[in-house]
């Protein structure tokens, strides 16, 4: 049966929801991967992703399944803390990305006027970029906020990467940005109309040929 969700059930983003990770014990970096948010000294590996920057955390707490990942801001100037991912659109037009994000209220307490924000960009394969995205989170305990923004991009393979934000924002001037968090990243392809209205055609054509054939037998 030809329907819209044939389309939009394509897996675009490998572990999105940062569930599948190995971690190897070097002394390194602190990872956050336990309920009670304790440290260890592992580095992730995040099937699908690459890191950069640090520290950048994987979080037990809180989150939708056993993990999510922290965007920790960075120091103004400084490298920002990302996780990135190549993937291939097999089909061109208008595009969907979305993603949950989650702003603990136990690290708003520290701060009363933090904010807590990301950005995410798509390059081409020339390295230009085809879309960025600003997002944020509202201060609660529920990873409740479901974010989608829409690109336009042809057919072809590019980047997604998303990146921490610098530490304080333009304003207010008291205010700093703490870590989100963020989870179940997907990319989806929302069918141009007439490619939707062809295919349907091609499907129905198809279907009167055979039922043609038959009766001609
Ligand atoms: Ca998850």
């Amino acid at each position: 049966m030809l329907s819209l969700n044939n389309f939009a059930l394509a897996q675009i983003i490998t572990n999105g929801s940062f569930e599948n990770n190995v971690f190897i014990a070097d002394g390194s970096a602190p990872v956050e991967i336990s309920s009670s948010q304790s440290d260890t000294d592992s580095t992730p590996v995040i099937t699908g992703w690459n890191i950069a920057g640090s520290p950048l955390t994987l979080m037990g707490a809180t989150t939708d399944g056993s993990y999510s990942i922290a965007l920790p801001p960075h120091v103004e100037g400084g490298t920002a803390n990302s996780v990135s991912q190549s993937f291939n659109l097999s089909a061109s037009g208008s595009h969907q990305l979305t993603l949950d994000t989650l702003f603990p209220v136990s690290r708003g307490l520290f701060a009363p006027n933090a904010s807590a924000g990301g950005l995410a960009t798509i390059t081409d394969a020339a390295n230009s970029i085809v879309t960025s995205w600003t997002f944020s989170a509202v201060q609660g305990d529920n990873m409740a906020d479901n974010l989608s923004h829409s690109f336009t991009a042809g057919v072809g393979a590019y980047t997604l990467s998303l990146s921490s934000l610098p530490q304080f924002p333009p304003s207010p001037i008291s205010a700093s940005r703490t870590a989100i968090i963020v989870d179940n990243v997907a990319i989806t392809s929302v069918p141009e109309p007439s490619a939707v209205i062809l295919l349907a055609l091609g499907t129905l054509t198809l279907t009167c040929r055979r039922k043609r054939a038959k009766s001609l037998i």
